[in-house]
């Protein structure tokens, strides 16, 4: 089975891109842009990856973003996150970035969105791998600020697909970003956020009516109400499932207790992804490898999950039709 998976190819569809820098290269961009980390080693990093909710993890993540300043550094972050990408044998990727975590720090919203796409570039160029740029705006953060950082990603509107909406979840519901989603998908980008990852039900029924999402990330909170999986399942509405994240962040107390099983017996479009690898303990073949040696997974589950990943991507019609 782990061959099968191995073997497979694959599309990602939840990645974040600044969760993909490894402590290793961040170590190394801290040396040389002479930023401060409270770490003195990347052992000491990687033993302060020990995470009790989204936001405890949340606070480190921001922390060690602090390290990318050029485009260059972006460019090598994300051509690592490439590197792995043919390890894993992903084919086409959808990422996730977030400019506000580097606006913020006084970095050009220009910097960071062309040292990711050169290295996109590329990967298409030398591995022949696909992929969607996708901007999230930080929830925390208010809707006029969201509008800010909308404006600025006009600019490049031909190299991003899609808006989507992370960070710290609980309090920040779907609702607070209800007028600048209305003027992304009027804009023509794609729409999603992150819904139902720590909070309840609402957040998903939010993002589905209020946003308008095509897909909702995480969702796993769905579990909780048979109306909502219902209107999932009959809407094909994909769920971008991240079993390593949801184990690191204490989402669920063990793999075993993963509800993925449960959502895609019942038919639901269910992907897995990876989220934050560098942080979660493994890129996206160690998120299948540790579905099926716990959960009672088929071969037929597993290539019905990677189907789902190019089903519920952005590409177009004529290479889904390839791909599947
Ligand atoms: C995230 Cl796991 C998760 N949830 C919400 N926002 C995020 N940003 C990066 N990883
Ligand atoms: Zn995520």
């Amino acid at each position: 089975m782990i061959d099968l998976i191995k073997k497979l190819p694959k599309a990602e569809l939840h990645l974040h891109i600044e969760g993909s820098l490894e402590p290793e290269l961040m170590f190394k961009l801290a040396k040389k842009n002479k930023i401060d980390i409270p770490y003195k080693s990347i052992e000491e990093i990687k033993k302060a990856y020990d995470f009790s909710n989204l936001q405890s993890f949340l606070d480190i993540y921001y922390a060690g973003a602090a390290v990318l300043i050029t485009k260059e550094d972006f460019y090598d972050m994300t051509w690592a996150y490439i590197k792995k990408c043919v390890e894993n044998n992903i084919i086409h990727t959808e990422i996730f970035f977030d400019p506000q975590t580097h606006t913020k720090r006084g970095i050009s919203f220009e910097t960071v969105i062309l040292g990711i796409k050169q290295a996109l570039d590329d990967a298409k160029e030398k591995y022949g791998i696909t992929s969607h740029i996708i901007m999230c705006f930080l929830r925390h953060l208010s809707q006029e600020d969201a509008f800010k950082t909308f404006e600025e990603a006009l600019v490049f509107k031909n190299i991003i697909k899609g808006i989507g909406l992370d960070s710290s979840e609980i309090g920040h519901p779907p609702s607070k970003f209800k007028d600048v989603f209305k003027k992304a998908k009027e804009e023509g980008f794609e729409i999603v956020a992150h819904a139902g990852e720590e909070a309840d039900v609402s957040y998903i029924y939010e993002a589905l009516d209020l946003l308008e999402v095509k897909r909702i990330d995480h969702g796993v909170q769905a579990i909780n109400s048979k109306e909502l999986l219902k209107r999932l399942k009959e809407e094909q509405i994909p769920l971008t499932v991240c079993p390593n994240s949801n184990i690191e962040l204490k989402v669920f107390n063990s793999y075993k207790e993963h509800n993925i099983k449960k959502l895609l017996d019942y038919n639901l479009l269910v992907t897995v992804n990876s989220d934050d690898p560098a942080y979660f303990k493994g890129y996206l073949n160690q998120n299948y490898i540790n579905l099926v040696d716990n959960l009672e997974l088929t071969d037929e589950d597993i290539i019905q999950l990677v189907k789902n990943s190019f089903k519920a991507s952005f590409i177009s019609d004529e290479l889904k039709e390839k791909y599947l």
